[in-house]
């Protein structure tokens, strides 16, 4: 068992959003079954923070801003490697809302990322030029935060960066492995659990907080 320390730790909830759902645009598969292990999580914390994918609708992450490129093929841009996504999480748009049984009443903050039109944001602190920061690691220090549990979506883009950089900016970091669902490209979700393990990130079930 493990303690909820509700002064230092955070619950971070990445993107559960409708687009990363079944029946949304860019669906995670079974996206949906993070929901009902996050929201018996939340009220063990105090500071409970959420991300939102908030792309503008000419994202460069799109395949159909690039001439005669298919969907989940990967092209460099001028910051690196980068997969072509269907369009998701469009500014304004429904799948870019919250899925509406994800109980959000507690959350303090919503972190939006990925709304730079040139450049991609998969994770929570710095979006994909490993420069430009969110804002996220900034607010996390100035509240008091040394500890980050993540859930959310998806285990192998958007949780797996946000842990690396959780560590990277010095907070212990925890991932909470029923309340994450991966895109799974080409054993990703294995990969992403393989770095996230290497990188120090202790993995834990959802039932193991009290
Ligand atoms: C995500 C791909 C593109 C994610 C966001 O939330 O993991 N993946 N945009
Ligand atoms: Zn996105």
């Amino acid at each position: 068992m493990r303690e909820v320390r509700t002064d230092k730790d955070a619950l971070l909830i990445i993107d559960v959003q409708n687009d990363f759902c079944p029946g949304g645009k860019l669906a995670v598969p079974n996206g949906d079954e993070v929901i009902a292990p996050i929201n018996a999580l939340i009220p063990k914390f105090r500071h409970v923070i959420q991300t939102q994918d908030w792309h503008p609708a000419d994202h460069s992450s799109f395949a159909s801003q690039h001439n005669a490129r298919s969907e989940y093929e990967t092209i460099e841009l001028n910051y690196g490697t980068q997969v072509l996504w269907p369009d998701h999480c469009i500014q304004g748009t429904t799948g870019a809302e919250f899925h509406p049984e994800l109980n959000t009443v507690r959350s303090t903050a919503v972190i939006r990322k990925g709304f730079r039109a040139g450049i991609d944001s998969y994770s929570a602190f710095l979006e994909n030029d490993k420069t430009t920061k969110t804002g996220l690691s900034g607010l996390l220090e100035s509240i008091g935060i040394e500890r980050v549990y993540l859930c959310g979506l998806a285990t192998d883009f958007c949780v797996k960066w946000s842990a690396l950089d959780a560590t990277d900016f010095g907070f212990e970091t925890i991932l909470i492995k029923d309340a994450v669902r991966g895109i799974d490209l080409e054993d990703s979700v294995a990969s992403a659990f393989r770095e996230m393990d290497d990188a120090g990130v202790s993995i834990i079930h959802s039932t193991d907080l009290r």
